[in-house]
């Protein structure tokens, strides 16, 4: 069996570090392409590179049975009326599904079938799961005042696959109307 450091891990809200796990930066410039205002993206852009969010990892190697923790901080920002948000992902392994804990700040989950077409906005909350089903395009949004900060838990063998969204995008898309967060047709009519 595991050492005990091995099987618990400890994780600091603000720095957004889990102890043990490399601290990665997503920052405007990687969501190149993502937010449907250009415009207001290549404003923001000008403005200076912001960080948007951080990821702290604990991964296994990639065996059967094996899970990965992931300790995401997102923090609060628009661009024109869309909330900052993480890129997304599919995992590369399909039907790998994932559990995702709400620890601080306000915000929701972003999911979309295969093609699109079925989508769902889900609140992730402080001191709630939300179950993030195989076959399944995920991406975090927030948007609250505050930096959100959740953990993925997801099988070691699911792996990224963000081409496939690079590609073809989320159909839906996240913005504040009237001051509450609402789900759109990326293409409106
Ligand atoms: C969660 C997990 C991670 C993921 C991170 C950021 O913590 O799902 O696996 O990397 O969110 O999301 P993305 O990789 O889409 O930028
Ligand atoms: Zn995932």
């Amino acid at each position: 069996m595991d050492s005990l450091m091995n099987l618990i891990s400890t994780f600091d809200l603000a720095s957004g570090r889990i102890a043990g796990g490399a601290l990665e930066e997503r920052h405007l410039s990687d969501l190149r392409g993502r937010f449907v205002d250009s415009a207001a993206y290549e404003q923001a852009l000008q403005a200076g590179d912001a960080l948007v969010y951080t990821v702290c990892g604990v991964e296994r190697p990639p065996s059967e049975g094996q899970l990965n923790l992931a300790l995401g901080r997102l923090f609060p920002g628009k661009i024109g009326d869309e909330y900052f948000m993480t890129k997304g992902h599919f995992h590369a392994w399909r039907p790998a599904a994932e559990v995702y804990l709400g620890l601080a700040g306000e915000g929701c989950l972003l999911l979309e079938s295969e093609d699109g077409r079925a989508a769902q906005l889900v609140p992730l909350r402080t001191n709630a799961a939300v179950y993030v089903p195989g076959n399944t395009a995920h991406r975090t949004v927030n948007t609250g005042a505050v930096p959100l900060v959740y953990l993925g838990v997801y099988p070691a063998q699911a792996g990224h696959d963000y081409a496939a969204i690079a590609e073809r995008n989320f159909r839906h898309v996240v913005v504040e109307q009237t001051g509450r967060p609402v789900m759109l047709p990326r293409e409106q009519p």
